[in-house]
């Protein structure tokens, strides 16, 4: 057995011995790497913390001191020193361990984030708390530089700094990275505590004192010693902190485990808020990690252990946005691109490399993203601003008065929407389509395919005068499915027989619907199958066809409330369009992660499911004797 497979909570490394801590930490480094080569994983983050992690739970006492990982995408090594190794056989899958803390999984996590910059905040609060309980507990947060950029970690900060009772350590987890380096004024601030000569001063003296120690054996003790010395009133208002009077200690070797360990003892013993600078590299001890350049493994796909080459993935959405943004970018000199420090998950890596000076990298910032658009948008630019779909809920007062209320011709364009599954509850991208429709104004539209989706860029960025939404999800993209007609800005997919029922696929469900309807016309019922294209606003043609059917179904990979179904119901009402309707979403609730496909199927929303339901549907208003209430969810 190996030693990692002895650590069932954090009290078990305490007595372990210098040597032995070296070891564990180097097994650490290779279940990461073989865990996620086999399913990927935030492999280049949780490489950079395993010794910092280590320290933390060496030095305090979790969970009754509690620790919060900001983001928390770099916990696994936190999950591997709590007992959860054996979860990672199944590592983001049903029955696995999430990809981030999970308060069901155990008590060593306190937040279930995955949103960046939110831990100061949570961490201000549990410390305010034990100090007003009169509780003793430390709280301890973990923020990378990346992380670092969000204004959130500075609206905390600003009040961390006057919350003298605190005892909070904030451990800065300075990688200089977020996927891509990290850029902006904090960064170069950073960058300016790191190389200050007292720091190099304070790493030789570690490394002599290190080195002597190995050289003649002695005990730990005397190596804490000197590494003490050296931090000999450390703890001073710094630099970047000095102004908000924040206590700070560091930089320090994030991968020395005895310094760190002595930064952290001595931050414990100060009883305020303390900020601890800890240097660290993305990727650590895994060179095919620390040598890649796009993102050091931030967070690869499945990939070969010995070569570091990731399984080749194929097409994605991803892929058609981003070669379709060149293309409109060459055409069209006012398109400036944005991103909140995604540049390649969000497929803008091509349009930076043609376009370097109309693509920005505003840090994890989406909401200065949207406001700083809005003054592009008015400086006579057209801005695309591309995220993830659930990042864009940071964003919604941004979208809804600094751009809509402006009438500012800006495309947010959302990747990930829908069901993403494996990412768990707070990644789905299931609430843009639901916030969004009450923002005056505002176009949205929802490509079947990659033939759409260029389609509908290249109309999204036509409108100078009202934000417009492209969103799409994760993945392939399915076959393009060309129309048998258009009527009004309604595509019609598929046409047959009387008009039993409508089906409206919104976005991906259209291939579902396609699919849905095929089985509904096996079995003799008439079918028109429909996508909007554009689903905000709700064009007048679908109202008129639902008014020619016998039952609307309503698909989308939305939350149910509120969603683009909710709206046509709404306008049908408006209209005083009656047909029975039947709204098919995601439920309203936290999905826990697995793999799209699974989901789908969970909820309901796979084509055998809802063709299931829809015949019943159709016999039951057939036969009033069997009538079912259609309106109400199944
Ligand atoms: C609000 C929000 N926007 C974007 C992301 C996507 N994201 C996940 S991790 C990450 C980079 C984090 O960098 P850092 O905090 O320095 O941690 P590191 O991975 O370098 O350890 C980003 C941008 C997110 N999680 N939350």
């Amino acid at each position: 057995m190996g030693r990692l497979e002895s650590i069932t909570s954090p009290r078990d490394l305490r007595d372990l011995t210098p040597d032995e801590l070296a070891d564990l930490a180097s097994e650490i480094r290779d279940f990461l790497v073989a865990t996620c080569a086999r399913g990927g994983g935030h492999l280049g983050p949780n490489l950079g913390v395993v010794e910092l992690t280590m320290a933390i739970h060496r030095v305090f006492d979790s969970p009754t001191d509690r620790v919060v990982f900001d983001t928390g995408h770099q916990a696994y090594v936190h999950k591997l020193l709590t007992g959860r190794m054996a979860g990672f056989a199944r590592l983001k899958q049903e029955g696995g361990v999430s990809g981030y803390p999970s308060q069901e999984e155990s008590d060593h996590d306190v937040v279930e984030n995955s949103h960046a910059s939110t831990a100061l905040s949570y961490a201000d609060g549990l410390a305010k708390a034990y100090a007003i309980r009169g509780e003793g507990r430390h709280v301890v947060a973990v923020i990378g530089d990346g992380a670092l950029t969000g204004g959130m970690a500075w609206e905390a900060l600003n009040n961390i700094a006057i919350a003298r009772n605190s005892r909070l350590v904030i451990v800065v987890n300075d990688n200089g990275r977020s996927y891509t380096p990290t850029i902006g004024g904090l960064a170069t601030a950073l960058t300016s505590l790191r190389t200050s000569p007292r720091y190099e001063q304070v790493l030789d003296l570690v490394k002599k004192r290190l080195n002597a120690v190995r050289a003649i054996g002695p005990a730990a003790y005397d190596v804490l010693h000197a590494v003490k010395k050296g931090m000999k009133d450390a703890i001073a208002p710094q630099g970047l902190f000095e102004d908000l009077g924040l206590k700070y200690v560091g930089p320090v070797d994030g991968h020395d485990l005895a310094a760190m360990e002595q930064v952290l003892a001595r931050a414990k013993r100060f009883d305020g808020p303390v900020i601890v600078h800890a240097l660290t590299r993305k990727g650590f001890g895994y060179d095919a990690a620390e040598q890649h350049e796009a993102d050091q493994f931030h967070s690869p796909g499945p990939f070969d252990v010995e070569t570091g080459e990731e399984n080749p993935k194929g097409e994605i959405w991803t892929d058609v946005f981003s070669e379709e943004m060149v293309r409109i970018g060459r055409r069209r000199q006012d398109v400036v691109a944005i991103t909140a420090a995604m540049v390649h998950p969000v497929g803008l890596d091509r349009f930076q490399s043609h376009f370097p000076e109309r693509t920005f990298d505003v840090g994890i910032a989406e909401q200065h993203a949207a406001t700083s658009a809005a003054g592009l948008a008015m400086g006579g630019l057209h801005p695309v601003v591309a995220l993830y779909a659930t990042f864009l809920n940071r964003a919604f007062d941004q979208v809804l008065l600094d751009c809509a209320l402006h009438r500012c011709g800006v495309t947010f364009v959302l990747d990930r929407a829908g069901v993403t599954g494996d990412d768990g509850a707070s990644h789905n991208g299931m609430w843009d389509m639901s916030v969004l429709q009450v923002v005056p104004g505002l176009r949205l539209a929802a490509p079947r395919d990659g033939a759409r989706l260029r389609e509908l860029l290249g109309e999204a960025v036509e409108v100078d005068d009202a934000p417009t939404v492209v969103r799409f999800p994760k993945g392939p993209p399915p076959d393009d499915i060309a129309a048998v007609d258009r009527v009004g800005g309604v595509d019609v997919l598929l046409r047959n027989g009387t008009r039993d029922v409508l089906v409206v696929g919104v976005g991906a469900m259209a291939t579902t619907a396609v699919d849905v309807g095929e089985r509904l016309v096996a079995q003799g019922i008439g079918v028109t199958v429909v996508d909007p294209r554009w689903v905000m606003p709700v064009d007048p043609a679908l109202v008129e066809l639902a008014r020619d059917h016998g039952l609307v179904v309503h698909l989308e990979d939305n939350g149910r409330v509120g969603g683009t179904g909710a709206r046509l119901l709404q306008e049908l009402n408006d209209a005083g369009v009656t047909t029975p309707f039947r709204l098919h979403g995601i439920p309203q609730e936290f999905l826990t992660h697995a793999k799209r496909a699974a989901i789908l199927e969970r909820i309901g929303l796979d084509a055998q499911s809802l063709a299931r339901g829809i015949v019943e549907d159709v016999t039951a208003l057939a036969d009033p004797q069997l009538a079912v209430d259609v309106d109400q969810p199944r």
